[in-house]
């Protein structure tokens, strides 16, 4: 590998064997002879840190001295998952590593294992921020990302009785080899207080904020390895301290366990990651957590502007772009009016180009319970300034660009306003976060069509320019070289290596779907997943499997309005069918389901009961015959998912049209040979282009038939009464049949009767069952699956996150690709 060729020294088998036991013998102390399994995993993690480590620091010299502008990537969240092999294999030594490891008696891929998931994010956004470091430094683009650095990542699920559990993820009780502290470039942190105004020596008025609070943020690097290429970015995330100076003097008092009360109290800052994943907890502490990481990323960026360049304020956009993943972070905006008026004296309109210069802004959601608003009143206790500098930037909105556009039109100003005042005044952080920057995306094409229409059509009408589309991607890394090798080396074997860093050269597979010896090879390597995923389930569910079997697999965050529900219940009516006909004749199916639920959500939780309720039937019903099977596996998260993908056969995308805004498990089941079942919703729209209406199974209702719909009047009795398939199925559901008692399903029962059904399940239950009818048919012609199969691994090109994140540095960031 090329870009590697000036430390192939380090590489070689005997460098790393000498470097892996160094590690054992005199950074772990340990003896080689009686050196446990995660010795050797941390030894071989820190063997392979030191090589990237090197190339980390090449980078930072060469950006600095090339004084390129930066994409500074702010994130709440981040799924990286495990980081060894995909470590390894980015930077071309993962068969140098297995071949050192195993002169040594050592098993890489048994290794690789015991490194614990960085689940530090709740699903599709956090992976998302995980993928775009990947293709950040892979496409050679400088960057940094930030986040924090949780102790307690998303919680892990258990099952008792069938139903969800937490527990505490602690992931880096044992440390981690990946991150290192640079306590250098602590940083600190005001909250609370109050504001007083003051004069300068030339009256003129500016506002200070006293009497704060202070809280430290030490920083922790995580090396981000590109794929064949030099380029090492980190991912700097943020751990609260408390700040010694503050509590000395509490100790001089004598309050010796006051003081360390003071300190426990300023660490729960970055303790533990919020479960929601689309409703907004409106808690005090995470908007501590929001405002504690923001403060040190931007005093982070303020202070290499500063020490690395003499240039006036003006030319700051022209080194640094920062990119707000939703609205999370969204508090950045005023305070960077805070650091550019209050204390670098700049001029409020000066200040304010310079914001929307910086900033960009991406959606992720169109459902209106999970848009972030903040009470004002809250929000003014904890940041006094911050607020005061919102209404600011308001009044300033409102009068000049709303009133030239709209001269008194109070309606339109109602709906602009970044305050909503009904029912108390409330911060919208999306308004905020579309005038703060110069561009706003939405993450499909339908997703940010309906941006402009429905959620922004005021924004959009008078700033028509800043909104545009960029569809989501995953990185053909993780989601193909490492979680399927077997694959990719087919791939490469067919058409040549390059595919996996310039991915529209995979459109080359397309013509091997006509080719049986091809053909089978890519359906054996389907079935050693499927083999192995058996032998998972068998192990954690306690279920055997038949690899033969379908495998139809619906694996994201429990929610409504993915319609886990909806499956459910089209597993049911298969499963009367064949309870009420013994030679019902279908191809043997394993539903496979993986998803956590917001541990809040109530009704979400109960619908992961009625799904292990109903497993626990059918897969011990002696007259279900092989042909059904229902799992749940638990603790769904980055590592399973590697498991599960390059096993699937068939992947669930039943959203209600218009409420996933992309979805990113679509691309990575697809890319992995999986057909899709879905609806036309977020990027499934996409996919349907690209692999044709042949390749894929399309049903329900269409966002505009959904509106419609809504308008005339929806009721779900209609569709209670209208099928009997449907009728049936939810009265047995609601039955004491599953669990014994029958008020046990009565929350999912009337949330889909009595509750209005508000993501229409009803309304799409026969569209859905037909087309998996379809489905089935499909299955059972071999060949033709097959085909199907390799058109949409094939067709798949788009999807890369590589292709995202070059849209991202062209058209919002104005970045250069830098080889090192
Ligand atoms: C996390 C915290 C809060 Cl407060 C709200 C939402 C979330 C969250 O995890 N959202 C999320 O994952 N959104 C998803 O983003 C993906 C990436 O753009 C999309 O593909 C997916 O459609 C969307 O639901």
């Amino acid at each position: 590998m090329e870009a590697l060729a000036n430390c192939a020294v380090l590489n070689t088998t005997d460098s790393l064997k000498l470097s892996i036991t160094n590690h054992l013998r005199f950074t772990l102390g340990a003896y080689i002879e009686t050196a446990s399994e995660n010795d050797w995993y941390v030894a071989t993690s820190l063997a392979v840190r030191d090589r990237v480590m090197e190339r980390a620091t090449q980078s930072r010299r060469q950006h600095r001295a090339q004084g390129v502008r930066r994409v500074h990537y702010l994130s709440l969240e981040y799924l990286m998952g495990r980081l060894l092999e995909n470590n390894l294999r980015n930077s071309g030594i993962y068969e140098a590593t297995k071949v050192a490891l195993s002169e040594m008696g050592k098993d890489l891929d048994s290794l690789v294992q015991k490194e614990p998931d960085m689940g530090l994010g709740n699903g599709g956004l956090g992976r998302l921020a995980a993928c775009f470091m990947d293709s950040l430094s892979t496409m050679d683009l400088p960057a940094i990302g930030y986040g924090i650095h949780y102790e307690f990542g998303l919680f892990r699920q258990e099952f008792v009785n069938g139903k969800q559990v937490e527990h505490p993820d602690a992931w880096m009780r044992d440390g981690s080899p990946w991150k290192i502290a640079r306590p250098s470039y602590r940083q600190t942190v005001h909250l609370y207080g109050h504001t007083i105004q003051k004069f300068d020596e030339f009256g003129r008025p500016h506002h200070e904020w006293v009497e704060t609070k202070c809280l430290l943020g030490l920083p922790w690097d995580i090396p981000i390895v590109g794929y064949d290429s030099n380029t090492v970015n980190v991912l700097r995330l943020w751990q609260a301290q408390a700040d010694e100076d503050f509590n000395f003097k509490v100790f001089n008092e004598g309050s010796y366990i006051e003081a360390l009360r003071e300190k426990a109290i300023a660490e729960t800052v970055s303790k533990v990651l919020y479960p929601n994943d689309a409703t907004e907890s409106g808690k005090e502490l995470r908007l501590v957590q929001q405002y504690f990481f923001v403060a040190c990323s931007l005093a982070d960026i303020v202070r290499r502007f500063k020490t690395g360049y003499d240039l006036p304020w003006s030319e700051f956009p022209s080194k640094a772009a920062v990119q707000l993943n939703d609205t999370h972070p969204a508090v950045a905006i005023p305070e960077l009016m805070r650091i550019l008026v209050d204390e670098e004296k700049l001029e409020w309109s000066q200040a304010w180009e310079i914001c929307q210069k910086t900033f960009s802004y991406t959606n992720h959601t169109l459902l209106p319970e999970a848009l972030e608003t903040w009470n004002a009143a809250l929000f003014e206790r904890v940041l006094p300034r911050h607020l005061q500098i919102i209404f600011e930037i308001n009044k300033r909105f409102l009068e000049g660009d709303v009133e030239a556009r709209w001269p008194g039109d109070g309606e339109k100003k109602r709906a602009l306003s970044l305050i909503e005042e009904t029912g108390g005044k409330k911060v919208r952080m999306a308004h905020l976060s579309v005038l703060g920057s110069h561009a706003t995306n939405g993450v499909a094409a339908l997703h940010t069509r309906l941006l402009c229409e429905r959620l922004f059509p005021e924004f959009f009408e008078l700033y028509p320019d800043r909104f545009l589309n960029l569809t989501n991607g995953v990185t053909f890394r993780r989601w193909l070289d490492v979680c399927n090798p077997q694959l990719s080396a087919l791939i490469t074997e067919s058409i040549g290596s390059g595919w996996l860093k310039d991915s529209t050269k995979l459109i080359q597979l397309d013509r091997f779907a006509d080719d049986s010896s091809f053909r089978e090879r890519f359906h054996a390597i389907k079935r050693g997943h499927k083999v192995h995923l058996a032998k998972i389930i068998q192990d954690t569910c306690g279920v055997s499997v038949s690899p033969d079997a379908m495998f139809d697999v619906q694996i994201k965050r429990l929610h409504e309005y993915k319609r886990q529900h909806l499956n459910l219940l089209h597993i049911v009516s298969l499963y009367r069918k064949i309870i009420a006909n013994p030679n019902f004749e279908m191809a043997p199916r394993v539903f496979i389901f993986g998803a956590k639920a917001a541990p809040g959500y109530y009704l979400a939780k109960n619908i992961i009961h009625a799904i292990n309720a109903v497993a626990s039937k059918v897969n011990h019903d002696p007259r279900v015959n092989g042909r059904l099977k229902v799992i749940y596996i638990p603790n769904y998260g980055v590592s399973i998912a590697e498991r599960i993908i390059p096993a699937a056969d068939l992947s669930e995308q039943i959203s209600t049209a218009g409420k996933e805004a992309s979805g990113t498990g679509n691309m990575k089941l697809a890319l992995n040979g999986a057909l899709t079942i879905g609806t036309l919703d977020g990027a499934n729209v996409e996919i349907l282009e690209e692999v044709g209406p042949e390749n894929i199974f399309i049903f329900g209702l269409t966002v505009e038939e959904v509106t419609e719909l809504y308008a005339k009047g929806y009721n779900p009795w209609d569709f209670y009464h209208a099928s009997e398939d449907l009728r049936l199925s939810i009265d047995w559901l609601a039955s004491d049949y599953f669990t014994g008692n029958q008020d046990e399903f009565k929350p999912f029962r009337d949330s889909l009767l009595s509750h209005g059904d508000p993501f229409l399940v009803m309304a799409d239950y026969e569209s859905y069952a037909s087309c998996q009818a379809e489905v089935d048919k499909a299955y059972r012609d071999q060949p033709r699956w097959q085909k199907m199969a390799i058109h949409n691994t094939a067709r798949m090109g788009k999807f890369s996150s590589d292709r995202t994140i070059l849209e991202y540095a062209k058209n919002v960031w104005n970045l250069p690709q830098i080889g090192v």
